[in-house]
Order: C-alpha cells, then sequence, then structure tokens
C-alpha cells in the first residue's frame, strides 16, 4: 500500500511592502476592481475606528473589531453571488458591508437592537446573522448547503470562523457532514492566530488549521490572509469548486488580530507588544495601497479623497443608527419564540412591569434619574471615528482600552 500524501497549498502574490511574488493571476489587470477593493478595505477600517469610538463613549455595547482582517471579508463579499448565503461570525464587518448590510444595522446589532439582525437590503435578506456561540454558525451552514443540493440549486453556502473555533465539536462535525455528502459549502478560517487570549500554537496540535479538511475527506488549503490576491484568488476557486458540485473546501487565512479581541478586552495582558508591532508590517490595506501605488495609479490626493469619502459615509451611518430610536424593553425577547413558554411569559411580564417601574421613577424629578443622556438614552458621543485624513499607524487603533463604566450593555465572549 502506498501511503496518501497530504496536498495542502499556500498562497501568496504580495510581499508585506506590496512588492509582486511571482506571475499575478489575470483579474490583477483589472484597475478597476483593484481600487474597489482597496476603496472596502478603507471603508471597513474607519467603520471600524468609528465602531470602537462609539463603544468607548457609551453609544453601543461591545464590538470586536475588524482591524487587520480587512482583506478576508473583502475578497468573500466581492466574490459571492447574489443567491449565496453568508453565515458568518462576530468578526465579519468587511464581508456584511458588501453583501448590503447597512452600517447603521452593524451599529443597532452591537447596541443590543435586534434589527440590527433584520437586513433591510434584499441582498442581504438571505443571509444569517452575525453568531456569536463559537463554531456553531458551521453546522447551520451545512443545513443550508444540504438544501442547495436537495433541490439542485447552484449555490454555495459561504462561512466564516477564528482559528480558534476550529477546535469546537460542532466545526469538526460540520466538516464531517460536508465532506461525508460533499456539500456546496465553503469554510474560510480567519486564523487571527489568537482565541481571546490562547495562542494559536496551544489551540492544536496539528501544523495547520487547513489539514482538518482532509481528515474530513476534501480539499483544504492555506493562504495569506493579509494578501487581498491570494485570498481574492483562492476563494474565487473554491466557490467556483462548490458551485459545480466538486465539493467543499475549507480556506485557512493566515493574518493577525490587530486590535483587542473585543472592546470588552485588554490584548495587552497577555500580547507582546514586539508581536503586535511586527503584525503591523504585514497588515493589508498598506499593502494593497503600496502595491498600487508602485504602480503609480495610487497617490496621497486619491487616498485624501478616499478617505473623506468613506468618513462621510460612516458618519451618515452614525446619524442614522442615532436617529433610530431605541425599541420597547421586551423587544430583547421578541424574537426568541414564536410562542412563549409559560415560565418564560411570566419572566416577561415581570421584566415589563419592572421597566414601566423604572420608567415612572424617571419621569419623577426627585427620583435622581441620569439626566445627562440623550432623548434616546444614550450617552452623548463627541468624539470622531478614525485619525483625521489618514489611516491609524502601527500602535493606533490596537489594544483598545476598555472603557470604565461605559454604558454599553451587551457583553460578549
Ligand atoms: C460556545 C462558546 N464558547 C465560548 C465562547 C466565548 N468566546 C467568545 S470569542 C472566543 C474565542 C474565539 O476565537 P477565534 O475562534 O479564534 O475567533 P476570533 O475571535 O479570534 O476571531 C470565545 C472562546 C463563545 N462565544 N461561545
Ligand atoms: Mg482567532
Amino acid at each position: 500500500m502506498t501511503p496518501s500524501k497530504i496536498d495542502l497549498p499556500y498562497t501568496r502574490y504580495l510581499d508585506p511592502e506590496g512588492r509582486v511574488l511571482g506571475a499575478l493571476p489575470a483579474w490583477a489587470d483589472d484597475f478597476n476592481l483593484l481600487t474597489k477593493l482597496y476603496r472596502q478595505m478603507v471603508l471597513t477600517r474607519l467603520f471600524d475606528l468609528k465602531a470602537v469610538a462609539l463603544q468607548r463613549t457609551g453609544r453601543i455595547g461591545t464590538y470586536a473589531p475588524t482591524l487587520g482582517q480587512e482583506a478576508i471579508g473583502v475578497a468573500i463579499g466581492s466574490l459571492m453571488q447574489p443567491e449565496d448565503v453568508l453565515v458568518p461570525y462576530y468578526r465579519d464587518t468587511a464581508v456584511q458591508l458588501m453583501r448590503g448590510v447597512r452600517m447603521e444595522e452593524i451599529l443597532l446589532y452591537w447596541g443590543g437592537d435586534e434589527r440590527g439582525s433584520a437586513f433591510v437590503d434584499p441582498a442581504a435578506a438571505q443571509d444569517f446573522p452575525i453568531c456569536v456561540p463559537i463554531a456553531t454558525q458551521a453546522l447551520h451552514a451545512c443545513g443550508v448547503a444540504s438544501a442547495f443540493k436537495i433541490r439542485g440549486e447552484h449555490r454555495v453556502a459561504v462561512t466564516t470562523c477564528g482559528d480558534g473555533a476550529t477546535s469546537k465539536g460542532d466545526f469538526l462535525e460540520a466538516l464531517n457532514v460536508a465532506g461525508t455528502w460533499q456539500l456546496p459549502v465553503v469554510f474560510v478560517v480567519n486564523n487571527n492566530q489568537w482565541a481571546i487570549s490562547v495562542p494559536r500554537r496551544i489551540q492544536c496540535g496539528a501544523p495547520t488549521l487547513a489539514q482538518k479538511a482532509i481528515g474530513a475527506g476534501f480539499h483544504g488549503e492555506q493562504v495569506d490572509g493579509n494578501d487581498i490576491f491570494a485570498v481574492y484568488d483562492r476563494i474565487q476557486v473554491a466557490l467556483e469548486r462548490a458551485r459545480h458540485g466538486k465539493g467543499p473546501v475549507l480556506i485557512e487565512c493566515l493574518s493577525y488580530r490587530l486590535g483587542d479581541h473585543t472592546t470588552a478586552d485588554d490584548a495587552t495582558r497577555y500580547r507582546p507588544a514586539e508581536e503586535v508591532k511586527l503584525a503591523w508590517l504585514e497588515e493589508p490595506v498598506k499593502r494593497l495601497q503600496a502595491f498600487l501605488a508602485g504602480l503609480g495609479v495610487w497617490d496621497e490626493e486619491r487616498e485624501q479623497a478616499l478617505i473623506a469619502e468613506c468618513q462621510a459615509l460612516v458618519q451618515k451611518s452614525v446619524d442614522a443608527f442615532e436617529s433610530a430610536g431605541i425599541q420597547p424593553v421586551e423587544a430583547v425577547l421578541d424574537y426568541v419564540y414564536a410562542k412563549w413558554p409559560a415560565p418564560l411569559a411570566e419572566q416577561r411580564e415581570w421584566l415589563l412591569e419592572r421597566a414601566a417601574r423604572r420608567e415612572a421613577q424617571s419621569a419623577s424629578p426627585s427620583s435622581g434619574a441620569v439626566r445627562d443622556l440623550d432623548p434616546q438614552g444614550r450617552g452623548k458621543c463627541d468624539n470622531p471615528a478614525g485619525s483625521g485624513g489618514r489611516l491609524p499607524q502601527a500602535g493606533e487603533g490596537q489594544q483598545v482600552r476598555p472603557a470604565v463604566g461605559s454604558a454599553g450593555g451587551v457583553r460578549h465572549g
């Protein structure tokens, strides 16, 4: 018997300075596509910074920054077809924006408002909401992909997760069923090297996460997740493969979480500053910018115009978020059951009574109720997003501190 050989490719086209390492794929000549990808990456980064600023000033709850992961989401979002279904996790702002989820919806979600998961744009309506329980979404994606297969539809379910999630039973069960039934599903693993404070090296004994696919009987590979050319190229192939009945694919994107795990985390307590400094040298936005500048098609003037355009869009979304009004307290429960089980119905009544009492108390001038809230009950926020006319450099926007006593109610992780 001949032992089988594991074929595990790794793809990278650009080095960290944006220099080309080999022949680029044919689509790399498409300047419009490249600038579109770059624009989305910049928009995501500026939105992300704004979301962190909103959390710091108590306007939203906990937020999971996408800082450093922009290439992964932008590539996925650019390539999925409208009829495909995204089954995301909580670090997927980049791809959600490209699927048609509105920025204000993402803010509503992280503000604890259920409307943030009821996407208004029909383009995003068939996608799943953000999944916080680790890896459970991988199984949901297999359910979606099974439906596509049974109906004979040429559609793909794309699901994302982190490196840590690949150690969960749910993830491994999903791979197993995907391989056994040869489902049209693409698993994209955002290997950002950390699962909160647990580094990749002590999460799993296998040298790669992509090889978990091999154990389940299908193709897995690694890409440089900071190189948009590599991610785009391999996701394109994976989607085509799955769409044409050739089975699932797992793509492990090697990246780095430049920010804290969430705004409730303080990564300086467990990550060496030197490691983070080195990771900034590899980051994806600068890399594509350097490539475009090297071609002579990008300069400071274009950069400033793009930042101004994106910042205006981000601000517009904040305005929309802030004028959305708040939902009644029972809305946190309204989307859980079609028919309430009796004990929970009782608890719901209790909640309503309590909310009514609090409202009555705060209406009374002697109640000592907090007065520095705006009409929607949120704290004031004058902090602008971003860094005014430039993208954050190494050391900025990372290792963000939890705000002491911030009003954000949604805890995560
Ligand atoms: C089932 C479950 N267990 C534990 C958690 C707590 N938790 C939240 S994020 C996280 C780490 C996930 O790390 P990784 O999969 O690498 O994704 P990343 O956040 O790094 O993108 C954990 C353990 C959870 N949300 N769900
Ligand atoms: Mg991780």
